[in-house]
């Protein structure tokens, strides 16, 4: 979800809605991909309209605690980070359309009308946040060989073999407690930041307000900002709860927030202060990052202790007709049986010896003009596709993560 990483991410294999960055187009990403599901935190605004019941009345002057009831407001810190360069100012605050949302936080989750004009007041118009959004040329064809090349290369393994040492207690924790292994959460916040190392500089409250207001003129323009209202909705949110100034939060120009490009619905739903110290904060605490993935792997159809995905290979000789063109792009899921596959001629000898009960989806990936690998995904892989809708993104992820262990142990 990282929109560095993802901006330069070669074609991804499959439309994507995005988590994150990777929303963006082009790629994008997840925990930001997600598309939030309805909150499920109390907020402010599911507080009861009525007031507590009032006390009785005091007949000497000293004021009453029950005065102080107020609900928490964002935080204005007087000292976030500057906007980025490329930034101007926008006067969102007088855009009908963020009239109209401000009027709905309002309603909705007992925001002030001041305190929201106070912000977006404040809040800047990120031009290449715009620019990124918009689609590529023309792409040359998909390849797969030339994306794992991107993200599974020796800088990468040996920053990846570092993280690993270096949070071996926790990436273990996680291990033990969601069941997901060290080494496709290493995979993943290696591809999503390598470590940190690009977790983005925009202040997410810019680029998310431009995307939300201004996204560019593409076909899903429509859905795009919506998707972004809301994870604006959840910035505001996340801010107030977690009693920080909405404008310290940075992040990619998607968005997307530290070193596992988690959107704030994300965040939300899914975050995790796996360090203990009070607040979720996935820029500057990695142990955070680790726990939060592993959290979002499990909700999201982990299974502890199965395999992630087997080679195959497929029978195009005239017995099986290509049968196996109808296991082509059938979803984010696996659910066929290898009974099924195997009379459609998908052949996966590893998955047969052993796996015999499990269901799986068949994975295409396509090298440019050479011939496309097949694989067949469980349950685990298409649970780090919903990291990011991809099949690059989760390939790339398992090999990375594959080849630290196997540096790491040299
Ligand atoms: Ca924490």
């Amino acid at each position: 979800m990282n929109p560095t990483t993802h901006a330069k991410s070669p074609a991804v294999t499959l439309p994507r809605p995005r988590l994150c960055v990777a929303i963006a187009i082009a790629m994008l990403s997840a925990a930001c991909a997600v598309s939030p599901p309805a909150v499920e935190q109390s907020s402010p605004g599911n507080r009861p309209v009525t007031p507590a019941p009032t006390p009785p009345v005091s007949t000497n002057s000293v004021a009453s605690p029950t005065v102080t009831t107020s609900p928490p407001r964002l935080v204005d810190s007087g000292i976030a980070p500057a906007a980025s360069d490329d930034s101007e100012f926008a006067n969102f605050g007088q855009w009908k359309a963020v009239s109209v949302f401000m009027d709905d936080m309002v309603a909705r989750n007992g925001f002030t009308r001041a305190e929201l004009e106070a912000v977006f007041n404040k809040t800047r118009l990120v031009n290449s946040a715009i620019q990124l959004m918009k689609p590529g040329p023309p792409g040359k064809p998909k390849n797969w060989a030339a994306y794992r090349a991107r993200f599974v290369e020796p800088i990468r393994i040996k920053a990846g073999v570092k993280f690993w040492n270096t949070y071996a207690d926790a990436l273990a924790r996680a291990e033990a407690q969601y069941g997901v292994p060290a080494e496709i959460i290493v995979g993943i916040i290696g591809v999503e930041t390598v470590y940190g190392r690009n977790t983005g500089n925009f202040r997410v409250m810019d680029a998310i307000t431009t995307l939300a207001f201004d996204y560019p003129n593409t076909p899903t323009r429509e859905a795009r900002m919506a998707f972004f209202r809301k994870e604006l909705e959840n910035t505001l949110l996340f801010a107030r709860e977690s009693n920080i100034d909405p404008f310290s939060l940075l992040g990619s120009y998607a968005g997307a927030i530290g070193w596992p490009q988690f959107m704030p619905s994300s965040i939300r739903q899914y975050g995790v202060d796996f360090d203990g110290d009070g607040k979720i904060d996935l820029r500057n605490s990695p142990i955070d990052a680790i726990g939060s993935v592993a959290h979002y792997l499990q909700i999201h159809g982990w299974k502890a202790g199965e395999p992630i995905v087997f080679p195959a290979t497929l029978e195009t000789d005239t017995s099986s007709e290509n049968r196996w063109q109808a296991f082509i792009g059938q979803g984010l899921e696996a659910k066929f049986s290898l009974d099924e596959l195997s009379a459609a001629g998908v052949v996966s000898k590893a998955a047969f010896d052993g796996y015999r009960q499990m269901k799986f989806g068949l994975v295409d990936l396509q090298n440019g003009t050479g011939p496309t690998e097949h694989w067949l995904g469980t349950d685990n892989f298409f649970a780090i596709t919903k990291y990011n809708r991809s099949f690059f993104y989760a390939m790339s992820v398992v090999d990375l993560g594959r080849e630290v262990r196997a540096a790491r142990s040299q």
